[in-house]
């Protein structure tokens, strides 16, 4: 059993090792890929080094399944190739998850719905699985109508330099290269990702579009705003959810207390809440804060934290190879 990372040299990539160790993934041979610059440098795995090598050998390599966090354009061009040679590629870029012949998977969701004619899986947007997770028993519940959510997003979403740009001021460098379009210490930058033509982002729509589809029902109206904030550690969502049908809110606790995957820290007489401190490098989705909305019936309040580089892009990657493994695809 083989298996490519390719992006190692990432911040997920490098999430995504972690990942595989914690979890004593049961490969034989690690392939890390990376961009030219890399090719030939070593990378660590249970102490043991393993060298960079270049797309076209990992291909060659023909690997069972390869990892893929590496952007979206080098997706697009080399997941097929990998498919192609045999691969089956797990992709945490935006490339395919709306590509109606691609599953968009949180294992503990929809894992179910793959099937031995997937060859490119489609990982989703980080903010998105840690909203889908708490959503989905709620839904199968008392069937969602409308979710209004807020994001405050870690700066580890957008990579090493993001985290650069926010050290640096912090130390009071001010001409270091910028991973955005301002200051993000001591500030709060309302726009993730690019604009599109509805005055939305690309992560707004991201959160709309990517909630349907892997919650599969086109009935659940979803309206996102999604801002960055000087944090680490995981990506925290203010999420206001508008039911069907009328909930009992120690019901709501227990649903969520027993999801797989989902931690309920609720507990405001002891000032018990989710918050990214806490969930850095932890592989569960924290929900709290748990309330009735008093302006309008059947609506749920509720706050919800996970680290973005674990269950928001490694872990669920991995999870979705573990399904792979235990299911016999692979
Ligand atoms: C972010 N959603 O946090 C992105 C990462 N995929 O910017």
């Amino acid at each position: 059993m083989k298996i490519a990372l390719v992006g190692a040299t990432g911040l997920v990539g490098s999430e995504m090792l972690k990942v595989l160790e914690a979890r004593n993934f049961p490969f034989t041979e690690l392939i890390p890929v990376a961009s030219e610059k890399s090719i030939g440098k070593e990378i660590m795995y249970k102490g043991k080094k393993y060298k960079v090598v270049s797309m076209d050998q990992a291909i060659a390599m023909r690997p069972e399944i390869a990892l893929f966090s590496a952007g979206g354009s080098t997706s697009l061009i080399n997941a097929p190739r990998f498919a192609e040679n045999g691969t089956i590629v797990i992709d945490n870029s935006s490339a395919w998850r709306m590509d109606p012949t691609k599953k968009l998977v949180v294992p503990e969701v929809n894992g179910s719905s793959i099937t031995r004619d997937d060859k490119i899986i489609a990982n989703p947007n980080c903010s998105t699985i840690q909203m889908v997770l708490a959503l989905k028993p709620l839904h199968d519940k008392y069937k969602i109508k409308r979710v209004v959510v807020s994001t405050y997003q870690s700066v580890t979403g957008t990579g090493v330099k993001a985290v650069d740009q926010m050290m640096n001021e912090r130390k009071g460098i001010v001409d270091g290269p910028m991973a955005y379009a301002y200051p993000i210490d001591l500030n709060v930058i309302p726009q993730i990702d690019v604009f599109t033509d509805n005055g939305y982002t690309k992560e707004e729509m991201k959160m709309v579009n990517e909630t349907v589809k892997i919650l599969g029902d086109s009935n659940v109206k979803v309206t996102a705003t999604t801002v960055r904030i000087p944090v680490i550690g995981g990506h925290s969502e203010s999420v206001n959810v508008e039911f069907e049908n009328d909930f009992d809110l120690n019901e709501v606790k227990r649903l969520l207390e027993e999801m797989p995957g989902v931690e309920v820290v609720d507990d405001i007489e002891n000032l018990k809440y989710p918050m990214p401190k806490d969930a850095h490098g932890k592989d569960e989705v924290f929900v709290g804060r748990l309330r009735r909305d008093e302006s309008q019936p059947n609506t749920l309040n509720m706050w919800i934290v996970a680290d973005n580089l674990r269950k928001g892009a490694a872990t669920n990657a991995v999870q979705i190879a573990e399904y792979l493994l235990k299911n016999n695809i692979v």
